[in-house]
C-alpha cells in the first residue's frame, strides 16, 4: 500500500516488511550509509525513518533527509544515532524498551550459569563419544548463593536483580543514585568498592560515549581471581583491552559476554580464552520479544504520523 514514504534501514524479519509495507511505501536498505544513495526526490518527502542496526547514523544522514522528522529506532540502546545532532534539527528520535527486559535479563542469568556450570563443555564432553572414556566432567563452581552486583539498575539491571535474589544471591548495585530497593541490596556510590565486594558483575549500562570505557581495568581488578563478569549491555561499556588482558592472566576468573566492541568482527583473542562464554549478541532474539520490537517501532511511527505523542520517546 501506499502511504507515507518510509525508509526501512537495516535487516527486518518478513513479519515486520509485511506490516511495515501494508502502512507505507516501503523502501528498504541495508544500512545508514545505503540511504544516502536512494533518489533526492524520494529523501525529500520522507519524514520518518526505521532504524535497526549498530552502524552510525549521524549529521550526513539526516541532513541527506532534509524532511525528516522521526528515527523509530528498532531496539532500547539508541548509541547508533547521534542523538544530540537529531534534537538540534528537531528530529524525535524513539526506542523500543521494556518489551525486551525479560530476554536479556534472562539471557545475563544463563552466561552466569553457563559460565559456573561450563554448560558449553559438558554439552561438548557428551557430543564428542568420550563420556564412556574420559568419565565425569571436572568439578565446576557452585553459582547460587553468591554476592552478585549489578553496574546500571535500570529496567533490565533491575530484572537481573531479581532473578539473581532468587538463586539466594546477596545483590549489590552501583547507579548515579541509590534506588528505591528491597532494603537488603546494598548500594555503592563507586564501582571499583563495589567490584571488590562481589563474586560476579554483571554490566547492564546503556551504551554511548558517556558509558565508554565505563568498567575500567581498576573496576576489573578488583572483581579479583574468583570473579566473574557477566555484560549483556555494550561492548563499549568496558575497557576491552584491560577486560581480555585479565581474561589471559587469570585476574578474573572468567566471563560471559554477549557485547563485544566491533561486533561481529570480535577480537580474536577472545576465540582462544577458554574462560569466556561467548555469544553472538543475542540478548533480545527471541521470536516472541523480536515481534514485540517491531510492533513497539510501528507504533511509534503510527503515533508521529498521526501527530500524537510518541510511545516510547527517547529526546
Ligand atoms: C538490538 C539491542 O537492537 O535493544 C538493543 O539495544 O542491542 C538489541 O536488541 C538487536 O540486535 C536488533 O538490532
Amino acid at each position: 500500500m501506499a502511504g507515507h514514504q518510509l525508509i526501512a534501514i537495516g535487516s527486518y524479519f518478513e513479519w515486520d516488511r509485511e506490516a511495515m509495507s501494508s502502512e507505507y511505501a516501503l523502501h528498504e536498505v541495508p544500512n545508514a550509509d545505503a540511504a544516502l544513495d536512494l533518489p533526492a526526490e524520494l529523501r525529500a518527502q520522507v519524514r520518518a525513518i526505521a532504524f535497526k542496526g549498530h552502524t552510525p547514523f549521524g549529521e550526513k544522514h539526516m541532513e541527506s533527509l532534509p524532511a525528516l522528522g522521526l528515527i523509530a529506532n528498532y531496539g532500547v540502546g539508541f548509541d547508533a544515532i547521534d542523538i544530540a545532532t537529531a534534537s538540534m534539527r528537531n528530529i524525535k528520535v524513539s526506542n523500543t524498551p521494556d518489551v525486551l527486559n525479560d530476554d536479556v535479563a534472562d539471557l545475563a542469568v544463563a552466561l552466569l550459569l553457563a559460565q559456573s556450570r561450563k554448560l558449553i563443555e559438558g554439552s561438548t564432553w557428551v557430543r564428542s563419544g568420550e563420556w564412556p572414556n574420559k568419565g565425569e566432567l571436572p568439578l565446576n563452581r557452585k553459582a547460587s548463593g553468591r554476592r552478585a552486583g549489578i553496574v546500571g539498575l535500570g529496567r533490565i539491571g533491575r530484572e537481573i536483580a531479581d532473578r539473581l535474589a532468587a538463586f539466594k544471591m546477596a545483590i549489590h548495585y552501583h547507579s548515579r543514585k541509590p534506588k528505591d530497593t528491597p532494603p537488603s541490596w546494598t548500594y555503592h556510590a563507586d564501582p571499583v568498592s563495589m567490584a571488590r565486594d562481589v563474586d560476579y558483575l554483571f554490566i547492564a549500562l546503556v551504551g554511548g560515549k558517556e558509558t565508554a570505557g565505563y568498567v575500567s581495568k581498576e573496576v576489573i581488578e578488583a572483581l579479583g581471581p574468583d570473579g566473574l563478569l557477566i555484560n549483556i549491555s555494550r561492548g563499549s561499556t568496558i575497557d576491552e583491552p584491560a577486560l581480555l588482558e585479565a581474561l589471559e592472566n587469570g585476574t578474573i576468573r572468567g566471563a560471559g559476554l554477549d557485547v563485544f566492541n566491533n561486533e561481529p568482527n570480535i577480537d580474536p583473542r577472545f576465540l582462544k580464552l577458554d574462560n569466556v562464554v561467548l555469544q553472538p549478541h543475542q540478548g533480545s532474539g527471541t521470536i516472541e520479544t523480536r515481534k514485540a520490537m517491531g510492533k513497539l517501532q510501528r507504533d511509534n511511527l503510527a503515533a508521529f504520523f498521526a501527530g500524537d505523542e510518541l510511545i516510547t520517546p527517547v529526546n
